[in-house]
């Protein structure tokens, strides 16, 4: 058993691990569910999350009391429901994210929109999906979850896509690492190619 067939298994395994982890499963408010009380910051949840494609959000409420209705934009502004999209009530509704872009959630019963039963799920393209958000203002987020540093964050350019080398860009990225990595391994275990590379 080579080197090169190890790292190939390791390798597999990680994309293993990396496809189960990508389809995550985001209860609504986490513990405290799809609630008009107690006045949840439902953009806050929303945005301490990194949302994808295949992962599933999980609204968990009393449907005597609540419901789920995906609008659009401009009825999410205004908490309107007058052409709704979809309508869930079943009290535990698993609703599968098929692609990215916003979508856009709030309750139906009348008046808990207005006091914040309403959540924007931002799903990403994957490219941008670690990438920083463009802070022109110096307040730090107080409530910031812990997440990897911008690579060499470049004042004045914070452009989703710059030329210098990302240490992990996306999922994509850390798969197409594994794999340099292994072709490296393959390489200089044989070492067939007196040229090598750069
Ligand atoms: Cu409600």
């Amino acid at each position: 058993m080579g080197f090169a067939q190890r790292a190939m298994c390791v390798f597999l395994l990680v994309v293993t691990a990396l496809d189960i982890s990508l389809a995550a499963v985001y209860k609504v408010g986490d513990s405290k569910g799809w609630t008009s009380i107690g006045q949840i910051n439902y953009t806050a949840w929303a945005a301490s999350k990194t949302f994808r494609v295949g992962d599933t959000i999980l609204f968990e409420y009393n449907k005597q009391f609540h419901n789920v209705m995906q609008v659009t934009h401009l009825e999410f502004q205004a908490c309107n429901v007058s052409s709704v999209i979809n309508t869930f009530s079943t009290g535990n509704d698993s609703i599968v994210i098929k692609r990215t872009g916003h979508f856009y959630y709030l309750c139906g019963i009348p008046g808990h929109c207005l006091v914040g039963q309403k959540v924007d799920i931002r799903v990403p393209k994957s490219s941008e999906a670690t990438a920083p958000s463009p802070s022109g203002s110096s307040t730090a987020s107080p409530a910031g979850s812990p997440s990897l540093s911008p690579p060499g964050a470049i004042a004045g350019a914070p452009g989703p896509s710059v030329k210098s080398s990302a240490p992990y860009p996306s999922s994509k990225g850390l798969v197409a690492l594994l794999l340099s990595l292994v072709v490296v391994l393959g390489n200089e275990t044989t070492q067939d190619d007196p040229d090598g590379l750069d």
